[in-house]
């Protein structure tokens, strides 16, 4: 089994902020999921770096764009590690690479009949890089908005066009026939009345700047931005070059998209792919938008969240954690500084760095820092180990639908139950009465400590490797398929220590 996945490609007009952050940190929860199940992986992401909207950036600081596409790019991959993000590739649409692998989709494109030379005339917003009707517009004092609140201008020009109308019928029998490749549902059903409402033919092409990829033998054109960032997650895999193992071994992939670009992704870009005779995406997933304390976050009011600014805040596994705890993964959420200190101490700091901060102190002091696998284990025991179990399956369940809350959920449940074995069995009155019986429930706790972990290490991997150091494993040692039945003869404790300390309001 493999496994592709990737993030939309960022604009680098502007700084990363906490949107990009949480695509990012999704598709690095996935990847990272889907490698403790024993899968080849690869994890892409990168910048998109063509555009009147980027070019327009760099013009307005007085730089030459290259070089300032140059320096904003960079600002997104220094990202990445500081996230806690283990990537595989990262693409700039600036390469050579990518401009030659656009050019063969392009040809590939005009080869097949799908591309012609008309003239475009409607209206345009840079700001979100789109088409648009006038029916999908909104009138306002100094003129039409795009849904997404954007200005829009007329633009008239000659263009390129692809042949969309085309495949109406064939993307409706695509989607009927696979019914799950775009989540959540809702967005599925949007995607399809969108479809169904009638699909025009795109332009994908301008003649106005300069900024983009060429058209193949026409050097009055640049390629629509949008046909040139798709193309970025095939580019990745070596096409043109299909017949090279990273093609074969990760096509079709899983796109992890914010709302606003779902069209794009789950109508565009599978019509480009038919039209070349490449398979569609095997999944798009559409994730919901993040406001501030209530408030759409936007540059003019100001309140725009920097990544940085949290993870120095609250610690990066803490951010990790609320981002994808707190709000179903599809779903709009409200970042507040209430909501991440009041979850990260609940789940973080009570229920899971407590159990393991009294658990491995209490072994270290009362049962000389290690315990024996019991020759056997009593009912109460077997239907804690039989719990987690079943808590396993829920987790695999909601992992691999993609509701990353409810997989935490399941394993926050189950640690609460852990807590409760913990105060009912009492090791500290056992430790005089029956210290045999003390150590079978702290082997039980312990194990149990460590399999949730495991869990946890796709949300939160340093902390989880903290965790599992305290008890001597290493991430290495245990993966999904071993979790199971894992069981060591012995479990030492090396030196504890806090590793979730409350947020301190
Ligand atoms: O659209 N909450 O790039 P982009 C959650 N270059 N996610 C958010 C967010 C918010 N408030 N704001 C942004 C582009 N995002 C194109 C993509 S792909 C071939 C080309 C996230 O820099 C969300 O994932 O505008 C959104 O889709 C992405 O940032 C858009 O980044």
């Amino acid at each position: 089994m493999s496994f592709f996945v990737t993030t939309p490609i960022y604009y680098v007009n502007d700084v990363p902020h906490i949107g990009h952050a949480y695509t990012t940190i999704a598709c690095d929860i996935f990847n990272r999921f889907h490698k403790l199940k024993g899968e080849e992986t690869f994890f892409l992401t990168g910048t998109d770096e063509h555009g009147q909207k980027v070019e327009k950036a760099s013009l307005a600081k007085n730089k030459d764009t290259q070089k300032f596409v140059d320096e904003m790019s960079q600002n997104f991959r220094d990202l990445i590690p500081f996230l806690g993000c283990e990537i595989d590739d990262f693409i700039r649409t600036t390469e050579d690479r990518h401009k030659n692998a656009t050019q063969f989709l392009w040809n590939k494109l005009k080869e097949n009949n799908q591309i012609y030379l008309s003239n475009y005339e409607g209206w345009y917003s840079i700001r979100d890089e789109a088409f648009y009707l006038e029916s999908e517009l909104t009138k306002k004092e100094n003129g039409f908005v795009a849904p997404s609140g954007a200005p829009v201008e007329w633009v008239k020009e000659e263009s390129y066009f692809f042949k969309l109308s085309a495949w109406q019928n064939k993307l409706l029998e695509f989607y009927e026939q696979n019914k799950n490749s775009i989540l959540p549902k809702s967005r599925y059903n949007e995607v399809l009345s969108f479809i169904k409402g009638g699909l025009k033919d795109l332009s994908i092409s301008r003649t106005t700047f300069k900024w983009g990829i060429k058209v193949p033998e026409d050097d009055n054109h640049v390629m629509y931005v949008w046909i040139d960032a798709l193309c970025n997650y095939i580019t990745a895999l070596s096409y043109p070059n299909i017949d090279n193992s990273s093609f074969k071994k990760f096509w079709p992939g899983v796109h992890i998209v914010g709302k606003d670009i779902l069209r794009f992704h789950a109508v565009y870009w599978p019509a480009f792919l038919l039209a070349a005779d490449i398979e569609p995406p095997k999944k798009i997933f559409a994730h919901g938008w993040w406001t501030n304390e209530g408030q759409k976050i936007s540059k003019s009011i100001g309140n725009v969240i920097d990544p940085y600014e949290i993870v120095n805040q609250y610690g990066l596994d803490q951010m990790r954690f609320f981002l994808f705890r707190e709000v179903p993964f599809g779903n709009d959420g409200d970042f507040s500084k209430d909501a991440i200190a009041q979850r990260v101490n609940a789940d973080l700091s009570n229920n899971f760095g407590n159990l393991i901060q009294r658990i491995s102190s209490f072994i270290v002091k009362n049962s000389d820092s290690k315990v024996n696998k019991p020759a056997e284990f009593i009912d109460d025991d077997k239907n804690l180990l039989n719990q987690y179990d079943e808590a396993l399956n829920n987790y695999l369940t909601n992992m691999n639908s993609y509701s990353i809350d409810k997989a935490l959920k399941n394993i926050f449940e189950f640690l609460s139950l852990v807590n409760t074995f913990v105060d009912n069995q009492a090791p500290w009155s056992l430790k005089k009465t029956d210290p045999v019986r003390m150590e079978e429930v702290l082997y039980v706790v312990a194990i149990l400590i460590i399999k949730s972990s495991i869990l946890l290490l796709p949300i939160i991997p340093s902390s989880i490797k903290k965790v599992l150091s305290i008890f001597s494993l290493s991430v290495e040692e245990i993966n999904l398929s071993k979790i199971q039945n894992f069981l060591p003869e012995i479990i030492s404790i090396k030196k504890p220590y806090p590793i979730f300390p409350r947020i301190e309001k």
